[in-house]
């Protein structure tokens, strides 16, 4: 994909770039990964770095900046073992993001290339009413094969979203979503070395089934970041020290606790662009909303931290709901019989579930078709026993900035690891309350 560096250079504006340009972090270089997008010497603003994603360019028409977005049918992968016939923008859900600079005057094109009629409606964004794309109230629907334009001028920053505002209820379960940055004119006072993004979304793909179930409210399959799930999901890697962004935003049918391990975060942004430095408040678990979107910042701590949604059957994926609690449930007398009727049933759970990932992975539960299983991930010191909304934060003192490679495991400083000191069930002799 261009860079914004040629791609300003290709639409004539980069001289101007200079004067519309924030504080810049002047040791960022770009990085060696393909299509990283670290700030470089006469960007305007520090791209974002979609999660498992990418950007939409544009091309500059009469001082314009025009975007073409193409709403239609994507081939999904969730991760390796579950894919799903989606709808989203220009070949993925969910679709590229859109990056712009408060000032700007765009234009989005949509084409609609779905077997039904569609809009885009720019969730957050102060624009003209009839710009805002509910169908029927504010334009007409974009009928299949149909262009629609949308030109309007950003007034504001921040971490906005787009989807479609027809036929929600399908349109969304499906995939059709993206995010919708403005940058600052003014850049920023403090600025951020890596700005992430990311939409969280729920689907319902059950077993053997391709395509995502509309009419699911709650019991979920599958919990995504940007359509995928834990461990497709990439890591947010950074340098030790980089000040670093991460904006979520969520379009989900559910509100997500998101957690990080390792820092407190400042809860600095949301539509509303960055906030006032008094309004940052240090959190390490925010509540995104369903509809809302939050940004956090925090300085780089050498190490890998988990980042997640606190709710734990949204780290998880494709689960049973509404069976028996088998916790300390005794089924040695009844598997054999259960065995005449399914062959090869184990029973499981009496001790707990983790046994579950080792299972899996020993190839002793071939589950239904196009499933994943329930919990999955391998770390340095054994199984993680995640799914869904789940990733890491890899930071390292040594990767090189710009880069959004996966460094691998961290390897932690010597004595700095829990370790076992003993394998006897009594030792020492802690307080505990028995009861009785
Ligand atoms: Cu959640």
């Amino acid at each position: 994909m261009t860079s914004r560096r040629e791609f300003l250079a290709y639409t004539g504006v980069g001289a101007l770039a200079a004067a519309v340009a924030g504080p810049v972090a002047a040791t960022v270089r770009a990085g060696e990964v393909p299509g990283s997008r670290a700030r470089a010497a006469g960007d305007p603003y520090l791209p974002v770095h979609t999660l498992n994603g990418w950007t939409l360019p544009f091309v500059m028409k009469d001082g314009v900046k025009e975007f073409h977005l193409v709403a239609e049918e994507v081939e999904h992968e969730f991760a390796p073992g579950t894919r799903a016939k989606c709808w989203g923008y220009n070949g993925s859900t969910p679709g590229p993001t859109i990056e712009a600079v408060e000032g700007d005057r765009i234009r989005i094109l949509v084409t609609n290339r779905l077997p039904e009629h569609t809009t885009v409606h720019w969730h957050g964004i102060l624009l003209p009413s009839g710009m805002d794309g509910v169908g029927g109230l504010n334009q007409p629907h974009i009928k299949p094969g149909e262009t629609f334009a949308y030109e309007f001028t950003l007034q504001q920053h921040g971490t906005h979203m787009y989807h479609p505002h027809a036929d929600e209820v399908v349109q969304l379960a499906v995939g059709m979503m993206g995010m919708f940055i403005i940058h600052p004119k003014a850049g920023e006072t403090v600025p951020v070395e890596r700005d992430y993004c990311f939409l969280l979304h729920n689907w319902a793909v059950h077993p053997g089934t391709y395509r995502p179930d509309p009419s699911i409210m709650q019991n979920f399959d599958l919990w995504t970041f940007n359509s995928k799930v834990f461990p497709a999901i990439d890591p947010l890697v950074a340098r030790t020290g980089e000040r670093v962004r991460v904006r979520v935003g969520n379009l989900s049918m559910w509100n997500h606790p998101i957690h990080m391990h390792g820092v407190q975060y400042l809860v600095t942004g949301s539509y509303g662009g960055r906030w006032p430095h008094n309004l940052w408040r240090p959190e390490t678990t925010e509540i995104v909303g369903v509809g809302q979107t939050r940004d956090i910042e925090f300085i780089a701590v050498p190490g890998d931290w988990a980042f997640h949604c606190h709710m734990s059957h949204h780290t998880m994926n494709a689960m049973g709901h509404g069976i028996p609690n088998a916790l300390d449930v005794d089924q040695s007398g009844v598997e054999a019989e259960i065995r005449q009727l399914l062959p090869g049933f184990m029973a499981m759970g009496r001790s707990g579930m983790a046994e579950h990932q080792e299972h899996i992975d020993m190839g002793m539960l071939p589950g239904p078709e196009n499933t994943l299983a329930m919990m999955m991930g391998k770390g340095p010191y054994g199984n993680l026993e995640m799914g869904g909304m789940f990733t890491t934060v890899k930071v390292r003192d040594e990767l090189p900035r710009g880069s959004y490679a996966d460094p691998g495991w961290y390897k932690a400083p010597e004595g700095t690891v829990a370790t076992r000191i003993s394998t006897d069930p009594d030792f020492g002799n802690p307080p505990r309350r028995l009861p009785g």
